[in-house]
Formats: structure tokens, sequence, C-alpha cells
């Protein structure tokens, strides 16, 4: 049979350099001769990533589970020609997947990260106003909407700390782009990296990459070059392509 390609999903908070490193990374393997295709989620040109962008920069409201499921419609809008894409040996890169859209709604719902506890009720909305309860964007209720979609073989989370990303030039204008709630966003991706086996990056064997998805931390606060370097040794095994088949989301 021959080998798909490789399922590769850079992660991170605001400021964590993803832009800048799945270009690098998407640069390096087109480069190499690697067949490759990048994805940014949302994809804002979209009837849905319309809506999105409208709303990510306060232009319009929207209920957090509207926009929640907006944001996992604009996805599956792409499912199809990603999983095409992989089959016939592409690989793709994807800036932020589900895994976004599961801390940045989940984090809704978090008291303030002081007295964090993932599964404590809503008292903080970012929209105050709404008359229902932020209380159903739990952790499961974020989850549902992607199960399904093509799981990627390797996430890899650009961690940055708070005082990192601010040096950087502080956040942007665009909702969600606040220290309280970064951390919010946080602590639910920490709780998304312990539902996968940890890999020991040193032991990067295709064997142990293959067959599941792998979440890898990298230390995003380094230098630029290093950590393009500690993403390609985390890439490299999965370059050739994959020899199990393409999983889906949660299965
Ligand atoms: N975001 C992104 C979500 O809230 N849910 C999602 O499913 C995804 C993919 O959109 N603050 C948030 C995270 C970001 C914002 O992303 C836009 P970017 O990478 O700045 O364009």
């Amino acid at each position: 049979m021959p080998k798909r390609g490789a399922f590769i999903v850079v992660e991170g908070l605001d400021r964590s350099g993803k832009t800048t490193q799945t270009s690098r990374l998407y640069d390096r393997l087109s480069q190499s001769g690697t067949p490759v295709k990048l994805y940014k989620f949302p994809d804002r040109t979209t009837a849905t990533g319309k809506m999105i962008d409208s709303y990510l920069r306060s232009q319009s409201e929207l209920d957090d589970r509207a926009i929640h499921l907006l944001f996992s419609a604009n996805r599956w809008e792409a499912a199809c020609s990603m999983i095409k894409e992989l089959e016939t040996g592409t690989t793709i890169i994807c800036d932020r997947y589900a895994f976004s859209g599961i801390a940045f709604s989940a984090a809704k719902a978090l008291p303030p990260p002081s007295s964090s506890s993932l599964s404590s009720p809503d008292t903080n909305s970012t929209n105050p106003s709404k008359s229902i309860s932020t209380s159903t964007l739990s952790y499961e209720w974020c989850r549902a909407p992607d199960t399904g979609l093509p799981a990627p073989d390797l996430v890899i989370f650009l961690d940055v700390s708070e005082a990192v990303a601010q040096a950087r030039g502080g956040y942007g204008q665009e909702r969600y782009e606040k220290a309280d709630m970064q951390r919010r966003v946080r602590a639910v991706f920490q709780r998304i990296a312990i539902e996968f086996p940890p890999v020991d990056v040193g032991r990067r064997a295709q064997g142990e990459l293959e067959g599941g998805l792998r979440w890898i931390n990298i230390d995003a606060g380094q230098d630029m070059d290093k950590v393009g370097a500690d993403i390609w040794n985390c890439v490299e095994a999965l370059v050739g392509g994959v020899g199990t088949p393409l999983g889906r989301l949660w299965s």
C-alpha cells in the first residue's frame, strides 16, 4: 500500500509564533521536494470564515455556542479536500485545528485561572449579557462537533509563557487576545494534552509516531531558529509519508 501524507498540526496561544513556524516548515518541506499543503484555521475566506472574522474583530456578536459551531463547520468544509490530499500522498501542515476550537471555547466557561478547575461551572462568560448560561460550554460539549474530522498524526504545541507573549508586542485587537483569557486557554490546552501518550522526542522513530495522534510541547520562547530546529526534529520522521490509515478525531 502506498504511503499517505502526514498530517501535522501546530497549535499554541496567540503570539506563540505558529504562523511564522508553519510557513517556515512549509517552505522547508516544499524545497525538499515533499508534496505539501498549508492550511490555516479559521479559514477566513469562506462563508463561515467571514462570519468568524467579523466576530473576532468584534464587528458582530454571536452566542458562544453558535461561534463554536461555526469554527467547527469551517473545518468540516475543508475535511473532504484534506482527506483526498492526504490519501494521495500530500503532507498537510495546519496552523490551528480542533484543539484551538476546544481550548478557546471551553476557556470561556472557566473561572479565573487562580482558582481554575476545568469542571467548574461558568460565572465569567466573555459576553455576560447572554441569557443562556455558558456552563453548557463544557469540555465534552466543545469537543463533540469535531468528532470524525481527520485526526492529525502529530500535534506540535508551541508553548510560550505570558511574559514572553507580552514582550512580543502584547496581544492584538481581536477578541480573546487578553492575558486573562490566554491563561484560561492555556489551562484547557494542558487538559487536552494529557489525553495523548507522551512522546520522547529523542526517540522520534517513525514507528513511534505512527498509529495514533501524538502531542509534543515545544518551548516557543526560544530563538526562532531553535524552535524551527525542534519542530523539524519532530517532523522529520514523518516526511517520507505514513503507512497507517488516517484516523478520525476522538475515536
Ligand atoms: N480560534 C481558532 C477559536 O476560538 N476557535 C477555533 O476553532 C480556532 C481554529 O480564533 N484567537 C481562535 C484563536 C485565535 C483566533 O486565530 C484566530 P488566528 O490564528 O489568530 O488567525
